[in-house]
């Protein structure tokens, strides 16, 4: 399984202390306690692995190093090392205690989850002409330690919803290099697919039936996944029984879920119209444009023609 919500622990490392010391083979100036390394800090960092977050399945907390104390000879102490911890592409990244939200978008990119703490002064520091023999060093500060919760929301231009069996993953391994399991079964997608169609992401969502936003079937906490697309495709099979509730079924769980998802409806692929005769293809193409504003395309996996207008229309919403 996916794993792409997850609530894990952080915290930076303690500040080293500082020292109090004074060299006692020179006069009472030699003041030469150093003072404490700063403690480590918890970085994010972005990577291509969809995957990433299920490493904290099971190892949820997570501590920078903490940071040496100050030495004799006014020597700092070493700071403590940072970690850095991979996350997909796409994670929201929540922190409970400061409700502070942030995202990571790109490989490479890094956000600062723990600050690790400030390192003590060391009484070296501390020595002026009026005070030339402090007695004194400060502590290190402790490192920020925090919960945050770790939200994948796939990054894809485009997604495909659909009840069960409709053809979307058919669709996608048609359009794109995947080879996703299709199956003459519902919900034979268990977790959303990707594909890349000429550098667009495309989003297969596993299908979802009436009630899904009550969590029947495979429920709708996928289309947290496409809430970022710009575009989304409805497949309804040509196979159905009730188009206008077929249709309207899964406009209903998008817009419980979120009213903005609804509106990024942008076509109706009708799928296998290889199964039926164009007459009838004409007819069912009418009845969904009875029901929505988008226009409706008859497709089959059999007919290139049709693959090769599904991706021009797919290109042409998407830039
Ligand atoms: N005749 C015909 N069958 C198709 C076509 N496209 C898909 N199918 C078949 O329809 C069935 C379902 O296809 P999938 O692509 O798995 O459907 P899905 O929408 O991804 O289904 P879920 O993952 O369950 O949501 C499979 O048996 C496919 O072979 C088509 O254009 N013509
Ligand atoms: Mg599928």
């Amino acid at each position: 399984m996916l794993t792409d919500e997850v609530t894990i622990k952080v915290s930076g490392g303690k500040g080293g202390d500082g020292k109090v010391h004074f060299d006692n083979t020179k006069s009472k100036e030699g003041v030469d306690g150093g003072s404490g390394g700063n403690g480590g800090s918890v970085f994010l960092v972005g990577v291509s692995d969809l995957g990433a977050l299920g490493q904290f399945r099971f190892k949820k907390e997570f501590k920078a190093e903490d940071g040496k104390n100050g030495q004799v000879k006014k020597k700092h102490g070493r700071n403590g090392k940072d970690i850095f911890l991979k996350v997909p592409i796409g994670t929201v990244v929540l922190n409970k205690t400061t409700n502070k939200k942030q995202e990571v978008l790109e490989v490479g990119q890094k956000i600062l989850v723990a600050k690790g703490g400030v390192g003590g002064r060391g009484n070296f520091e501390f020595k002026s002409s009026t005070n030339t023999a402090p007695k004194y060093a400060e502590k290190g500060k402790e490192g920020e330690s925090f919960e945050i919760f770790l939200e994948l929301q796939l990054i894809a231009q485009v997604g495909f919803v659909g009840l069960p069996n409709a053809g979307k993953s058919s669709m996608l391994n048609e359009l794109t290099e995947a080879s996703v399991k299709v199956a003459n079964y519902r919900f034979t997608t268990l977790e959303p697919n990707l594909g890349v169609l000429d550098g667009l992401i495309l989003a297969d969502i596993p299908g979802l039936i009436e009630g899904a936003s009550e969590g029947k079937g495979l429920g709708i906490k996928f289309l947290k996944h496409i809430k970022r697309t710009k575009v989304i495709i409805h497949f309804i099979s040509s196979e159905s029984e009730n188009l206008k509730k077929d249709y309207q079924t899964v406009k209903q769980e998008l817009k419980r879920y979120d009213k903005s998802l609804a509106e990024k409806e942008k076509f109706i692929f009708l799928t296998k119209h290889d199964l039926f005769d164009k007459k009838e293809i004409e007819k069912k193409i009418n009845i969904l444009k009875e029901v929505s504003k988008n226009d409706v395309l008859a497709v089959s996996i059999y007919d290139p023609d049709s693959i090769e207008k599904a991706r021009k229309i797919i290109l042409k919403f998407s830039v």
